[in-house]
């Protein structure tokens, strides 16, 4: 099978794998677990920020972050396909108690006049606003890429109105891999910035969440009190600090994948896609021919396996289990499945 649902089906390679197995290990509810302080210390220093607190998943990060950012009956400002508000079970709701007001981004990429627009008069009918989320990369948006101009504005009009400023970075690597602009740079926009270790960087577990040392602070709190206080998390730490020194650069070939099956679909029968707009790992087809479930399940008789994302879209994403030569192999079988050959 060639595996192209998602780059979170990445497994941990076998250096990867030895480095884990020698990991030191402590309670790290305690403060006593040296190899987590160290990933935290390193996310920390990649993103610029002061402090930096590991999770289990990026859903974690994102909710603790909302939670930390907010008070029951407050609103977010989140694009309406935003993984936080889209994919994460109403978290916001039932773990904040926060209100999500939607802004319909273009490939998940919203405008200031955007959040100026939701802006609301200080006045006891409404919620009080209080962080604008933004996703880099965007996953719905097909992997793409916030424009640094366009989070200048978004911050700068944020900050205008006393808002903070929340990045879901899960692929936030990626951006910086195909832009060449370091991560800490995209991150000095933000009040606090959400990195995942095991999408495309390949580690089993985890996630991290970087801010002020005060934000931090408060956010362990709330991680202890969602369940994700973890002990000897070193062990799977330690694949993320291996994935952070030897797995960011290599993300460059996900995208030449994920290009090259973009190149290779365009103008096929059956599916819209405009491989200018893939701009890193991820390609989302338009499909027209039959419904993206059912498509779905053709693909993965043909041995190539991709998500339905909604009735007609379907994600196919490059990812470290999946060779060049592969993505030729996955081209051919895609091809005979949306021309309605197989
Ligand atoms: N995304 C998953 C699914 O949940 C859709 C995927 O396969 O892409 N932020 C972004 C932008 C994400 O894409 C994801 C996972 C998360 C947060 C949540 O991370 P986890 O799965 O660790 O909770």
């Amino acid at each position: 099978m060639i595996d192209l649902r998602s780059d979170t089906v990445t497994q941990p390679t076998a250096d990867m794998r030895r480095v884990m197995a020698e990991a030191e290990v402590g309670d790290d509810v305690l403060g006593d677990d040296p190899t987590v302080a160290a990933l935290e210390a390193r996310t920390a220093e990649i993103l610029g920020m002061a402090a930096a607190v590991y999770m289990p998943s990026g859903t974690m990060t994102n909710q603790v972050a909302i939670r930390a950012h907010t008070e029951p009956g407050d609103e977010i400002l989140i694009e309406a396909n935003g993984h936080s508000y889209f994919y994460e079970g109403g978290g916001a709701a039932a773990l904040s108690g926060v209100t999500c007001r939607l802004l319909s981004g273009r490939r998940g990429i919203f405008t200031a006049d955007e959040v100026r627009g939701a802006l609301r008069p200080k006045n006891i009918h409404f919620p009080r606003t209080k962080v604008v989320c933004v996703e880099n990369t965007h996953n719905r948006g097909g992997g793409s890429i916030w424009p640094m101009e366009t989070i200048v504005e978004v911050a700068a009009a944020a900050r205008q109105v006393g808002l903070k400023m929340h990045l879901d970075g899960a692929r936030l690597w990626n951006a910086s891999v195909a832009t060449g602009i370091p991560e800490s740079q995209y991150a000095r926009h933000f009040d606090s910035v959400s990195v995942c270790f095991s999408k495309g960087l390949g580690a089993p577990v985890g996630s991290a969440l970087a801010g002020s040392e005060e934000f931090i602070e408060r956010a362990r709190r709330f991680r202890k009190q969602f369940g994700g206080g973890m002990r000897q998390s070193g062990i799977i730490a330690a694949g993320a600090l291996y994935a952070l020194d030897h797995h960011r650069d290599r993300l460059a070939d996900d995208h030449a994948n994920a290009r090259k099956l973009a190149e290779g679909l365009a103008g096929s029968e059956g599916i819209e896609i405009d491989p200018a707009t893939v701009e890193t790992n991820i390609v989302i087809l338009r499909v027209t021919a039959a419904p993206a479930a059912e498509l779905a399940e053709k693909l993965r008789d043909s041995g190539v396996l991709v998500l339905a994302l909604g009735p007609d879209m379907i994600r196919a994403v490059a990812n470290l289990m999946v060779s060049s030569e592969q993505i030729d192999q996955a081209l051919a079988g895609m091809k005979a499945v949306f021309a309605g050959e197989s």
